[in-house]
């Protein structure tokens, strides 16, 4: 298949799959071709049948605010005549599943190009539900050919939030590559900044306040008089300074190693003793399941599409927002252990494989785009149009 993909390509979850998932589909022997701005973050120099069209607006004195929506049309165009795509795979639907059905519509109806669209969270629980955006959202997913979820949440919240029919959405969860987030394969240079007998508890993100960072800071100033350990945060985003407050206020800014954002976290994590992620919400959380690759127990928060990740007392535990007393025993119970750690570590590694291993997932994909291009309706509609955000 010829397959165009379009994400953000800077920091976050929904970059990091759809790029990972189509230098997996150029291994299947798939021909790629990656529409963005800018060229997506986890992708390699040079890949066989891997291609890469940058996005640029037009500049002038006219436009105010910048076109890219529209820039990202023409060019979703160009690159279906020339590259002749079978199928056109956007991640995030605002606005890129708007641009994909321009350029659809600007193909004309005897182009067979089909548009997948995949939903991965806030652009259905958070930026769809903005009251200007409700109707486009709607629209931009119902005019897709194919649409699918990161989890069973999701798809849930979607039917609710949009009244997109159920039958309507496909769920393929995030994925991990098990070779690349192995325990042991990288040289783990912990002694750099901890002592030998102190634990590695760490956070990924991008600081935002969904992440509920204070909390992460939170936990871990109660677990640390109980086990030896050292908080690593890694990312930065808008919260970064009341993480910092948080430690600071809380007497641990000895303990927190603030690192920044880092393109190699598989590194990282495969050196990790505990992940924290307490957010509100998460649709999938695709860093407990790195975690989990890396033989990682998480502590989490029995929110959105979490507890499909991660199960409670066997990968991991997971405890209700806010409640930090709860997750920082939970961590203790964990990494006070060495044999209840140990079991976590195998069952985390195992889920993750034989679950969300990438293997399990990309052909799940394969088959559906399989699927859709046969398909000759479109995904089944939605209600009509007009109907207004929160509407019920
Ligand atoms: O929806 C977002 O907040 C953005 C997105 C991203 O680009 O990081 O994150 C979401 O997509 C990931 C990949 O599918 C999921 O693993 C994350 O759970 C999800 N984030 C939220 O739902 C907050």
């Amino acid at each position: 298949m010829k397959i165009g993909i379009t994400c953000y390509p800077t920091y976050g979850g929904s970059g990091a799959i759809a790029t990972e998932l189509g230098i997996e589909l150029s291994q299947r022997g798939h021909e790629i071709h990656f529409i963005s701005y800018a060229q997506p973050f986890r992708l390699p120099h040079f890949m066989e049948r891997v291609f890469f069209h940058e996005v640029e607006t037009t500049r002038y004195p006219l436009f105010e605010h910048n076109n890219y929506s529209l820039s990202l049309a023409a060019m979703m165009h160009d690159v279906a005549v020339r590259a002749e795509l079978d199928l056109l795979h956007v991640h995030y639907a605002i606005p890129h599943a708007t641009s994909a059905w321009i350029a659809k519509e600007m193909l004309g109806d005897g182009h067979p190009l089909k548009i997948v669209t995949t939903l991965h969270g806030t652009d259905i629980t958070l930026v769809g539900q903005e009251r200007s955006y409700f109707d486009i959202t709607r629209f931009s997913i119902q005019k897709s050919d194919g649409i699918t979820a990161v989890s069973d949440y999701l798809k849930r919240e979607t039917v609710d939030r949009f009244r997109v029919p159920a039958d309507g959405i496909e769920v393929i969860h995030n994925f991990v590559d098990p070779d690349l987030y192995r325990r042991g394969s990288y040289p783990c240079r912990k002694e750099t900044f901890m002592r030998p007998d102190e634990m590695l508890v760490m956070h990924v993100s991008n600081f935002r306040t969904v992440k509920r960072i204070a909390d992460v800071v939170r936990i871990f100033a109660r677990i640390h008089p109980r086990v030896p350990a050292k908080l690593m945060l890694v990312g930065d985003g808008p919260e970064r300074p009341l993480a910092m407050a948080e430690a600071e206020a809380l007497g641990i800014t000895d303990r927190v190693i603030f690192l920044g954002k880092q393109d190699s976290v598989a590194e990282l994590m495969t050196c990790a003793d505990l992940l924290l992620l307490p957010s509100e919400t998460e649709s999938f959380g695709l860093v407990a399941l790195e975690a989990m690759a890396s033989g990682v127990p998480v502590v989490a928060t029995r929110a959105g599409g979490l507890p499909e990740v991660v199960e409670d007392g066997v990968t991991g535990h997971l405890g209700e927002v806010g409640d930090v007393e709860s997750m920082a025993e939970m961590g203790i119970s964990i990494l006070s252990d060495n044999r209840r750690w140990l079991e976590m570590s195998v069952a985390a590694q195992k889920v993750a494989s034989e679950r969300f291993g990438v293997d399990t997932v990309v052909p799940q994909y394969e088959q559906y785009y399989q699927r859709v291009l046969a398909a000759d309706a479109p995904a089944p509609a939605a209600e009509p149009l007009l109907a207004a955000a929160g509407d019920d």
